[in-house]
């Protein structure tokens, strides 16, 4: 019987060597230590040895089956822990699978582009909130109370005082508050209109833009704006300033450039006059000035305002404003 033992012990170690994945462990347990297994069996032969060797080989068969319960469990421990060989997880030589990659908004795309162009040209970036006061977003722009732009056709209102900005140019003000010229900045975010069509979105986004010095001039205005239609659209890009009016600005202009669907022949974009609108701009008003304490005798300065989806409808000829917010990837994955 000690002979059987010890050849049992020797197979059982040189068997478990041969293991090298865990689904392979339990057959190994039931056949050598399981209850009706190989050890099992030597166990019930000890009944029938010679009583006087009993002691001795009951010692041995406890010491054989330590010897191979802690190999077994050695051996799990370190198939477990990722050691030995293992089966390869995946088959190597399958093609791989294609991830579908994202991509930014059209709408985040341009605001992107606008922003960096100015920033090139040394504009410093503000951010502020959506929810603002009727000060801000009128009172110190210079547009008294019964002004028809604060009609409730247009500006959705939370009470009487506190409305959702209808433009991002409340910025310039709590800029102007808080700092002394030299300055130049812009303000991108979303800005809410109560209107909607193919045209109009009751929420879109805006990046407005100033800059103050002492004697800045509408030169300054018509140099920076070129300088900026040249990069966003191309260099031989025609432009053309329009006299308007805004309560902000004095003097006002909108700023055209040649049709960049048709290039000027006329067509059903430009509704055939060859030039498209793109901007609103001016000399910043001296009652803007008074509102945040700046004297208008010493500074002047110049403001813009875009509207970014326009902007990209005009460069990748979307003709409904809709599209970007219907979340449709047909739509959305061309830009
Ligand atoms: C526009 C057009 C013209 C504008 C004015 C100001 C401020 F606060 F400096 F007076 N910010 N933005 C402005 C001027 C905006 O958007 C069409």
């Amino acid at each position: 019987m000690e002979a059987e033992l010890q050849s049992l012990k020797s197979e059982a170690l040189a068997g478990l060597e041969q293991i090298d994945q865990i689904a392979g462990l339990e057959e190994f347990r039931v056949k050598y230590l399981g209850r009706k297994g190989e050890f099992a069996g030597l166990m019930k032969q000890l009944g029938q040895v010679d009583p006087a060797e009993r002691p001795r080989l009951g010692q041995l068969a406890n010491s054989v089956k330590q010897d191979i319960e802690s190999a077994y469990e050695q051996r799990q421990a370190a198939l477990e822990a990722g050691q030995g060989p293992v089966a390869p997880l995946c088959d190597l030589s399958l093609p791989g699978r294609v991830v579908p990659v994202g991509r930014l908004h059209p709408v985040t795309q341009i605001m992107n582009e606008v922003c960096g162009i100015f920033e090139g040209l040394g504009f410093a970036v503000a951010e502020g909130p959506d929810v603002e006061t009727d000060f801000y977003n009128f009172e110190a722009l210079n547009i008294p109370p019964h002004h028809p732009a604060r009609d409730m056709h247009d500006t959705f209102y939370v009470s009487e005082s506190v409305l959702l900005r209808t433009h991002t140019s409340p910025m310039q003000i709590r800029t102007m508050e808080n700092q002394t010229p030299p300055l130049r900045m812009i303000a991108p975010g979303k800005v809410y209109r109560c209107d909607s069509d193919v045209t109009h979105t009751p929420m879109f986004h805006q990046v407005e833009g100033f800059l103050v010095d002492r004697k800045v001039s509408f030169a300054d205005l018509k140099g920076v704006l070129s300088v900026f239609i040249s990069r966003m659209f191309s260099a031989d890009t025609p432009i053309r300033f329009r006299p308007s009016f805004f309560p902000f600005t004095e003097p006002s202009a909108e700023v055209d450039i040649g049709c960049v669907i048709c290039h000027g022949s006329g067509c059903r974009v430009c509704k055939q006059t060859g030039w498209l609108e793109i901007l609103g701009a001016g000399m910043i008003d001296p009652e803007v000035f008074k509102k945040v304490g700046y004297d208008p005798e010493v500074y002047t300065g110049f403001a813009f305002g875009l509207g970014i989806e326009r902007i990209a409808m005009l460069k990748y000829g979307i003709n409904d404003i809709r599209l970007y917010y219907e979340n449709d990837l047909r739509f959305l994955s061309q830009f």
